[in-house]
């Protein structure tokens, strides 16, 4: 049991987990016929904090309108700055978990079935060697400029500061990452879109459902008339939406569901 949450096959997930399986067992024969969209919880168990779990989450310590907007980078450059130097320092120091590893090896044995779309800015799918992995939010690793750059802005060698900054015109670096109120990169979202209105089955693991357009790839994905899993400890916004829910952890419940017979 977690947190009085049944959990794993004992609590009646056998008969989910199979039915699961063979809706995946249909989705593997075809081109992208899986589509994963991954959040914070497929990190939970590699040890990298959450954002909205209730006390270990980011937000239960931190705004969100203050630590993850350009609002409020501006207004106080070296506390985020910081902020995001701890979060770089903690995953370069974490390893991917099961549910990370099944995901990769899973496409390493059906490659071009599966698009993997991540929220998640920790670089640990890629780490586990999932190819191709759609970085919806960014990389927590990047950097980039805040402002426009001049012929000086050199990301390889800015001043040094919290934050670096270019001595030539005093833009200031920051992380490559999507913050709210910021568009998400076009490209990779027109993928993503493309990966949900053309799957047959869509997994949807870790994630509160709490942040928009990236939570509404699983609406897109069930009109298209793909059948959406969600796969959590906790009950999520979208489970309304999902034709199965597989309540359990991520790093339990997916090298369950990819393991090959
Ligand atoms: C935008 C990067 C257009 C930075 C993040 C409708 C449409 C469009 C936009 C909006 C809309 N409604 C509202 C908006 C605005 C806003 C939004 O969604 N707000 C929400 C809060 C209401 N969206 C935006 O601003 C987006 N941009 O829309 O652009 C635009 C452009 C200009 C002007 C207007 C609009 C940008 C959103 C991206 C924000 N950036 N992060 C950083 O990381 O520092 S968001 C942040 O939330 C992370 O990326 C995170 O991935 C994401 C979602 O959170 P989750 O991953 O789900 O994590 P959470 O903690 O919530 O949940 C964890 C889950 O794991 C839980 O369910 C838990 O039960 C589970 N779990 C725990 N342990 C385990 C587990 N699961 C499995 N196994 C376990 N062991």
């Amino acid at each position: 049991m977690t947190n009085n949450i049944p959990t794993g096959p004992q609590a009646g997930c056998a008969t989910t987990m199979a039915l699961v399986r063979q809706w995946l067992a249909q989705a593997q024969g075809r081109h992208k016929g899986l589509a994963v969209l991954t959040g914070a919880g497929v990190s939970a168990e590699s040890g990298v904090p959450t954002f909205r779990d209730d006390s270990t989450g980011y937000w239960a310590r931190f705004r969100p309108e203050d630590m993850a907007s350009e609002a409020g980078y501006r207004r106080d450059p070296q506390h985020v700055w910081r902020w995001y130097e701890y979060r770089r320092e903690l995953v370069r120091n974490v390893q991917p978990n099961a549910g990370h590893l099944a995901l990769a090896q899973w496409v390493q044995r059906h490659p071009a079935g599966m698009t993997l779309i991540t929220q998640n800015v920790d670089g640990l799918h890629q780490k586990a060697g999932s190819p191709d992995v759609l970085c919806l939010h960014g990389e927590l690793l990047k950097n980039r400029w805040l402002n426009h750059r001049c012929a000086q802005c050199d990301l390889a060698h800015p001043a040094a500061g919290e934050p670096p900054y270019c001595p030539a015109c005093g833009n200031l670096v920051r992380p490559a990452v999507v913050w709210f109120g910021e568009s998400l990169p076009q490209g990779i979202w027109a993928e993503a879109e493309q990966a949900a209105q053309n799957c047959t089955l869509m997994l949807v693991v870790g994630t509160s459902g709490a942040v928009y357009p990236a939570a509404g790839l699983a609406q897109i994905a069930r009109q298209a008339g793909a059948r959406v899993v969600v796969i959590n400890p906790r009950p999520t916004e979208l489970d309304a939406m999902a034709h199965a829910l597989l309540h359990g952890p991520s790093a339990e419940l997916l090298p369950q569901l990819l393991c090959e017979d």
